[in-house]
């Protein structure tokens, strides 16, 4: 009877494991290059390991595209249940994806999409419109000076690039550059990497105020470099925000403070929060139910100092109205 009883009782722990095994999710992040990624980790990292029955597998890769690969790899080698990936750079994901594939896990790509996107398989995509972004930056530039009366005025403009080769970078270039098209008065007169962090946008401010006779506007292509840039700006004893108008993206709380406080003018948004589309998604797949394969998630918000400045999709925000709300 005893034996029974102690075999009836391993019987249901083994079942009541096999009940609640975890689901594991392996995270490859790129490294925290600004406040966009440090809200974007934190949001994914915090809905997986606050999820019933879900467990986490974090990685991240210092900016570096082999630590990546060889951390997916290792999840491959750990058989997890699912990937989340996030390459630094577009191109050279071709052999490690296929790779993946082969092992059959379920691969979901997060902000920054691979080049080999379209040869390869994964069961969902989230993302921005990197271009709309870019051109919003411009735009936003364009319609504000024509706003205060120097729309006919010939403007120097920077723009401060992303992570060379990084799909947010390739993405907002191509925006930015066709929008100036369409603003003639706004001439280029600098287009270089930050790499999207405060120090390297700090760095390069630096160089174009000692190289550039004259710069008007800065276009960044993230706050992080915006702000590192006002900071290479008040160095050199110019006012931020008046004497060299400055666009940054991400639309992140240093960022709304910083327009607040005069010394930068907007900021185009790009949520970082993607778990609202992610867990649900990883919900349906584990119940089988159908979700949606590519989720490019809205981008409402562009926020500035006044608001109202028409950019055709959108109208600008005054950020100072809508800073209480900020996550990040
Ligand atoms: O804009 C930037 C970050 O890939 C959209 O990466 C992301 C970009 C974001 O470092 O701040």
């Amino acid at each position: 009877m005893k034996k029974l009883l102690a075999l009836a009782l391993g019987l249901v722990l083994v079942l009541n494991v096999a009940a609640y095994a975890d689901v594991v999710i392996a995270f490859s992040q790129i490294g925290q290059e600004s406040d966009w990624r440090t809200a974007n980790t934190d949001d994914l990292k915090s809905a997986i390991e606050n999820h019933p029955g879900w467990k986490l597998v974090y990685d991240d890769a210092q900016q570096k595209q082999e630590n990546q690969i060889k951390a997916l790899r290792n999840f491959i080698t750990q058989n997890v249940d699912y990937i989340l990936f996030t390459g630094v750079v577009s191109t050279g994901w071709d052999e490690v994806l296929k790779e993946v594939n082969e092992a059959e896990i379920p691969l979901l790509l997060i902000d920054r999409m691979p080049d080999c996107a379209d040869k390869i398989e994964y069961v969902a995509a989230f993302g921005g419109d990197f271009v709309e972004e870019g051109r919003r930056q411009v735009a936003w530039a364009g319609e504000y000076l024509k706003s205060i009366g120097r729309g006919d005025e010939d403007v120097n403009v920077v723009i401060m690039e992303g992570t060379t080769g990084a799909s947010a970078q390739t993405g907002r270039t191509e925006g930015n550059l066709k929008a100036l098209e369409s603003y003639p008065h706004l001439k280029k007169v600098g287009q270089q990497s930050g790499n999207f962090t405060r120090a390297e946008g700090q760095a390069v401010m630096e160089s174009w105020l000692k190289s550039i006779d004259k710069i008007d506007v800065l276009i960044a292509q993230n706050d992080d470099m915006a702000l590192g840039a006002i900071d290479a700006i008040k160095a050199a004893g110019k006012v931020p925000g008046k004497d060299i108008i400055i666009v940054g993206c991400d639309s992140v709380k240093a960022a709304f403070d910083a327009i607040v406080a005069g010394e930068m003018n907007c900021t185009v948004e790009c949520t970082p929060l993607y778990s609202r589309f992610v867990v649900p998604t990883i919900e349906k797949l584990e119940k089988g139910e159908k979700f949606s394969k590519t989720v490019v998630h809205p981008e409402e918000g562009v926020f500035d100092t006044n608001g109202g400045i028409d950019l055709g999709t959108v109208k600008s925000i005054k950020a100072a109205d809508v800073i209480s709300q900020r996550q990040y």
